[in-house]
């Protein structure tokens, strides 16, 4: 049902004894006189918001998949920037969806004021499918928004509603594609014999999504950094020229992390159990990694690590091949204080753990004294102040 604003209630207006729309509705519809307000307008948005929000659908699940592994699929390391790439487009294409869905609102909103507010089953139908729409994208854009801008004003958790309402949203959509598609095939897929400044408009609104993603994406993409003027973070910012999410302190890991008697543990299904100090972990083999952070938020830093490799000290314990690795902070809550590491990553030549950044020892705020970092991999899988392995 269509809920009138308190404004439009005008009880003195006199009116037909007949049963009908209130009066300020019989006359509403006539006032929006733009003919942008019609089916072309919207189904070329349509289709380009149908086309964004599956892109981000497809992301997104990509992005829960690596966090959340089914068990019978392995994310493989390599290309190097996967994960990079797949979830860049996830956030900065979604920030340019904002435009688009404005627009499309805007389009059809007149919709919304006709009389009678349900003509008939199908017609009510429709309407709730629309509900559903508009509420699950506003929801999935305002939500998504809010957390890379790390304000959470809302009482839930927002991966797992995220996450949920994606499916609704989806699902809604394709029964929304299929029932407008032939409305499309006869706007989108025919020459228009109005000229209504149609183009401009959709010209300008797509100079909008433009113009957001374009100062947006240097936050992953580094040669355009210096544009990313609306992204909460940027590249080079933060100790050691990285961004950092969690600081020890916040962690509560500061003290822990500088102790002298810091050692990292191999444990669980071993051949042996393996100690090592920090001095032992500088003794073996150090190698260089370039490898960026690439965090579920959107932004992302490259940096070139040096450590030691992953794989060398699982050796050392006699790990199997096909075992799991989890990975275990000195952070003693909190939602990221371990990650589970998969063959493909732990094999890699490219998976340290991490004692050094950028040419000097890892920041406290980076981890010190060892940090994990691997190829594509979401950010909150690159455990820092780790100081144990557990084999399985
Ligand atoms: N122990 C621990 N490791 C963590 C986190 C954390 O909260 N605790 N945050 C993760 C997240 S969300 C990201 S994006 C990266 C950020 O790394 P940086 O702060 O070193 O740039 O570290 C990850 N490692
Ligand atoms: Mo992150």
């Amino acid at each position: 049902m269509v809920r009138r604003p308190a404004l439009l209630r005008i009880p003195a207006l006199p009116r037909p004894p007949l049963p009908g729309p209130p009066a300020v509705l019989q006359t509403l519809p006539e006032r929006f006189t733009s003919r942008l307000h019609d089916e072309r307008t919207a189904a070329w948005l349509g289709m380009a918001l149908g086309a964004s929000f599956l892109t981000a659908f497809a992301t997104g699940l990509v992005s829960h998949f690596l966090q959340h592994p089914p068990g019978w699929a392995q994310w493989p390391s390599r290309p190097v920037n996967l994960y990079r790439v797949t979830q860049g487009v996830h956030v900065i294409g979604g920030l340019a969806t904002v435009p688009l869905l404005l627009a499309k609102l805007w389009t059809v909103y007149p919709k919304l004021l006709r009389w009678p507010p349900v003509r008939s089953a199908v017609h009510g139908g429709r309407r709730l499918l629309a509900l559903v729409l508009v509420g699950g994208a506003l929801f999935q854009l305002v939500t998504g928004v809010l957390n890379i801008s790390y304000w959470y004003p809302f009482p839930f958790f927002f991966t797992t509603a995220h996450y949920w309402t994606a499916y609704l949203l989806v699902g809604a959509l394709l029964i929304h594609v299929a029932d407008e598609w032939p409305k499309v095939r006869r706007t989108v897929m025919t020459r228009p014999e109005d000229a209504v400044g149609r183009r401009a408009f959709l010209l300008t609104v797509a100079a909008a999504s433009g113009t957001v993603a374009l100062t947006t994406v240097g936050e992953a993409f580094s040669p355009l950094a210096r544009l990313a003027l609306l992204a909460p973070r940027r590249p080079g910012v933060g100790p050691q020229g990285l961004p950092v999410n969690k600081s020890a302190a916040g962690a509560g890991v500061a003290a822990a992390a500088r102790e002298a008697g810091w050692r990292l543990t191999v444990t669980g299904r071993v051949e042996r159990e393996v100690t090592l100090s920090l001095a032992q972990l500088r003794a073996l083999p150090q190698r260089t990694a370039r490898l960026p952070i690439a965090c579920v938020e959107g932004w992302s830093a490259e940096a070139t690590w040096e450590g030691v490799r992953l794989r060398d000290v699982l050796r050392l314990a006699g790990v199997a091949d096909g075992a799991r690795v989890r990975v275990e902070s000195l952070e003693r809550g909190g939602l990221y204080r371990t990650s589970d590491v998969a063959p493909p990553h732990w094999r890699d030549p490219l998976t340290l753990l991490a004692l050094g950044v950028n040419g000097a020892p890892l920041d406290l705020d980076h981890g010190f004294p060892c940090r994990l970092i691997a190829p594509n991999r979401p950010g909150v899988m690159q455990t820092k102040w780790v100081h144990r392995l557990v084999v399985s």
